[in-house]
């Protein structure tokens, strides 16, 4: 009989109940307040992200559309600065539900007493403007710079301040993706707080761990699964780890300087210039940045061209030619807007490596990175 009960409509299936379990099904059929709260508490939920410049502006609709092709059933929120360009601010409007132009030297009111103390911190203010989204009970803020790899809606389910913790110090969370209620007597507490003490790190991820301090501690349901923010490097940081869990990765963060929009891509050939990945790691890992610039190419390319018509713009593609030669220099390069690293000593290496200061291009790269991995593990 159970088996039938999801063919059954709600008068059929009240048929089969117990009187004293009829009023709670009942509720769903009547025009009982808690029938609109799914819908109601989709629509006053959003996923945030922010773009300072039309660069990240590639990122964010990279983020929007692959949050929407996985069907999110909340709202999409980008904060932009005012320097983005009229048809960038088209194309964010064609995927993004809100499109929200965020300029703190303009704001008159305390974000710009606080900018004038710590001129320093202009992009973490624009950041921390997500609190004043108070039109949403609840949002997810996620940077420019993640992938949605599937469905997350379920992080709404989580409070402030919930995040995963930050490959590189693991008793702070990385802030960029987190869950938090926008307030505004919270977004003036931050930016008092940011004013008074600054950034250890110099952005709004040293802030938000200062300001939400007990997130190591207090309350284990506030640490996001780390499959919700993976970073790259965490791959080959922990190779075993991500053979093991990998597969369960749904949000992945391009952490480091250069970001999936600084490569340039081969469309013709399906290539990332300067990402190389060998047929072993493959095999090991899916390849994420590969994954970027395909949707980049099929959902977000259009937009842009929609929104910038005749007019000329960075697509981030490069022409394939038949000069054999010229596409070997191509590739030597990771991407135009990247200098290639001066040669460095190993000793120099090792040194810049334990101050955090990895060439991911160059020395350091992922292939030979996982060449020694390779060499331990065998
Ligand atoms: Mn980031």
């Amino acid at each position: 009989m159970w088996g039938l009960i999801p063919v059954l409509d709600c008068s059929q299936l009240l048929r089969f109940c117990p009187s004293q379990c009829k009023p709670a099904l009942c509720s769903i059929t009547t025009s009982d307040p808690r029938l609109d709260s799914p819908l109601r508490t989709m629509s006053d939920q959003a996923f945030v992200t922010l773009a300072t410049n039309d660069s990240y502006v590639k990122g964010a609709l990279v983020l929007g559309q692959s949050l929407r092709s996985h069907n999110t059933t909340r709202k999409l929120v980008v904060l932009i600065g005012p320097h983005v360009a009229e048809p960038c601010r088209d194309a964010l409007g064609s995927v993004f539900d809100e499109v929200c132009v965020v300029d703190v030297v303009d704001s008159g009111d305390a974000a710009h007493l606080a900018l004038m103390k710590r001129p320093d911190l202009g992009v973490t203010f624009t950041k921390l403007h997500c609190w004043t989204l108070t039109q949403y009970s609840k949002c997810v803020f996620m940077d420019a710079d993640t992938l949605v790899l599937s469905n997350v809606d379920e992080l709404f389910e989580r409070e402030e301040l919930s995040a995963a913790p930050d490959p590189g110090w693991p008793d702070c969370f990385n802030s960029g993706v987190f869950v938090f209620s926008p307030s505004k007597k919270t977004h003036e507490q931050l930016l008092a707080f940011c004013a008074e003490n600054g950034s250890f790190d110099g952005g709004d991820q040293g802030v938000l761990n200062s300001f939400f301090n007990t997130w190591a501690t207090a309350d284990i349901s506030k640490h996001l699964p780390f499959i919700y923010n993976l970073s790259s490097i965490s791959i080959y940081s922990y190779l075993p780890a991500f053979k093991q869990y990998g597969h369960g990765a749904k949000v992945v963060h391009f952490l480091g300087k250069v970001k999936p929009w600084n490569y340039a891509y081969d469309a013709q050939r399906g290539e990332v210039k300067g990402h190389s990945q060998s047929a072993d790691s493959s095999q090991l890992h899916p390849d994420y940045l590969l994954m970027w610039w395909q949707l980049y190419t099929k959902s977000v390319l259009p937009v842009l061209q929609r929104a910038y018509g005749d007019a000329p713009f960075n697509s981030g593609f490069i022409e394939a030619t038949e000069d054999s030669e010229l596409c070997e220099d191509v590739t030597e390069q990771p991407a135009a807007s990247v200098p290639p690293p001066p040669k460095v000593s190993s000793e120099e290496r090792k040194h810049r490596w334990e101050a955090g200061q990895i060439d991911y291009m160059g020395d350091d790269c992922f292939a030979n990175i996982e060449r020694k991995l390779n060499s331990f593990l065998k």
